[in-house]
């Protein structure tokens, strides 16, 4: 096969020409020492774009997470988050196994949980019940579409933890997507919440890595919580060098995957046997129905196109490594499948 069009997630983007080559020469250190430059300048600049006191450099976004559940729990608490959230949908289970924590999810509807029902969730104190620690959004909402949440929602849901003394953790591993489409700053989708989670390796590029931000104090528990899940790098300034360079020269361009996505609901809009939720696509995913959604994917893969069922769905996601040329030949595969099937 000549070409692949690879459609499966923006996990797949390869690093830029210029990644790559400032890796050749970029300054390093041992970073479990705090002596990687590299290392230190990209959690600086994450800190004051997201306008939070600390970053800390983490070799994913599960590991990001999982850091950020046990610094504002403790074990045996109860935290509460979307039922379709990656931590619930695709993190192996790690909040039981890792933090110990009793989870209670709620149903979301385009990345929104009713902020009445996260009220009714929490609990007061009774010699029978575990304590409510916290609770998780994620903007955008993956299953949900990829779908940017708005701030409103945010505010409310902090203002609701607040009241109880809850911390909020927020999944931000493509916050950059949301807070283009909601046109405001990544900060402002962040001051929402008390730790976030950003991912450098995906729509930004970078090969490796995602940022865990907070507070001093908080972030100074993530960095042991980092060493005992072996997540302590050495000369990581050589993965760092391309999160900097994600994080100033890459997210404007997130746009053309939101208007390539957008287009291609329209695309999919218009055929009988498909189905989506059009309001739901505002990043660079779209989901869609269709009967046989296994043999879809397969047809597709024999043409060198690839993409990923989630569930009873198709998923197809919009990056720097899949431009016009690739979504003209997924539309036409498409096309030439759902004609036959007419
Ligand atoms: N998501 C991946 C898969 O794990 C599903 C994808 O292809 O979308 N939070 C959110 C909202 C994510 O979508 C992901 C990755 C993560 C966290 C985890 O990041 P990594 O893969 O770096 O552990």
């Amino acid at each position: 096969m000549d070409r692949i069009s690879d459609f499966r997630s923006d996990t797949v983007t390869r690093p830029t020409e210029e990644m790559r080559k400032a890796m050749m020469t970029v300054e390093v250190g041992d970073d479990v020492f705090g002596d990687d430059p590299t290392v230190n300048r990209l959690e600086s600049l994450a800190a004051e774009m997201l306008k939070k006191e600390e970053a800390l450099f983490v070799p994913s976004g599960t590991m990001g997470n999982q850091i950020a559940l046990r610094v504002l729990s403790d074990p045996g608490d109860e935290i509460i988050l979307s039922d379709t959230s990656h931590i619930i949908q695709h993190e192996v289970g790690a909040a039981a196994r890792l933090a110990g924590l009793q989870t209670r999810t709620l149903k979301t509807i385009r990345g929104r949980m009713d902020p009445d029902e996260v009220k009714k969730c929490i609990r007061g104190e009774d010699i029978h019940f575990p304590k409510t620690a916290l609770i998780c959004l994620e903007n955008p909402h993956n299953d949900d579409g990829g779908v940017a949440v708005s701030p409103e929602y945010m505010k409310e849901i902090k203002a609701i933890a607040e009241s109880e003394g809850l911390h909020v953790h927020l999944d931000g591993a493509r916050i950059f997507n949301a807070a283009l489409h909601l046109k405001l700053s990544a900060a402002e989708l962040a001051s929402y919440a008390d730790t976030v989670m950003i991912c450098l390796s995906k729509g930004l590029c970078s090969p490796v890595g995602s940022l865990l931000l907070g507070t001093k104090e908080h972030m100074k528990k993530a960095r042991k919580i980092r060493k005992m899940l072996g997540g302590g790098m050495r000369q990581a300034g050589i993965l760092a060098i391309c999160g900097i360079i994600g994080l100033t020269k890459m997210i404007e361009r997130l746009k053309e995957d939101h208007e390539r996505a957008s287009a291609f609901a329209d695309f999919l809009s218009d055929i009988p046997g498909i189905s989506l939720d059009r309001e739901s696509v505002n990043t660079n995913m779209v989901y869609f129905h269709i009967k046989d959604n296994m043999r879809v994917i397969r047809t597709l893969e024999e043409q060198g196109i690839l993409v990923i069922p989630h569930g009873d769905r198709v998923r197809v996601t919009f990056h720097n490594d899949v431009g016009d040329g690739d979504l003209e030949r997924l539309k036409k595969a498409i096309t030439d499948y759902t004609g036959k099937l007419l």
